[in-house]
């Protein structure tokens, strides 16, 4: 089974003038970036997501801050660490997320590879299970 996310090391280009990371498609990710979206202002206490999607492939990355990304595809479940702008949490359709401990000041970047469409996303965690399981 491939594993449907893991931790990409960003190129960062460093010179006096501060550093550079570049996200290209077909070189770190594998789709071309249809929507970018950015999250700040959450309170530590806050859990985001809680829901899975059928085609969205992202790239997370904390630009700023750190947090948590608690993943589950239906037959095992991680925690991902963001804390460092250089490094993007890539994941594939049919993962179940969570994103808690969010640190104060915290920026987080999603790069993904769909437009906005409601009908992509699991709100029900029973459905996912079941639909990740057997492979739909
Ligand atoms: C994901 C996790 C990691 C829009 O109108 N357009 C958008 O592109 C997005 C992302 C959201 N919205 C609206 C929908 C909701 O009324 O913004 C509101 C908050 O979105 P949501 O509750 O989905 O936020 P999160 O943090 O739970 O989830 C988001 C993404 O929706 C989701 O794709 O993978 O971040």
């Amino acid at each position: 089974r491939v594993e449907p996310c893991r931790i990409v090391e960003l190129p960062e280009i460093v010179d006096p003038r501060g550093s550079l990371c570049v996200v290209e498609s077909g070189k770190e990710i594998d789709f071309d970036v249809k929507r970018a979206y950015y999250m700040f202002g959450m309170p530590p206490e806050t859990r985001r997501g809680g829901h899975g999607h059928r085609r969205l492939r992202q790239l997370i990355i904390a630009v700023h801050g750190s947090f948590k990304v608690d993943v589950d595809d239906g037959f095992s479940r991680r925690t991902f660490v963001l804390d460092h702008p250089r490094r993007g949490l890539y994941m594939t359709p049919m993962v179940w997320r969570d994103m808690v401990d969010f640190a104060p000041g915290t920026v987080g970047l999603w790069l993904v590879s769909e437009t906005y469409d409601e009908s992509d996303y699991y709100r029900d965690y029973d459905e996912f299970l079941r639909d990740a399981r057997s492979g739909a």
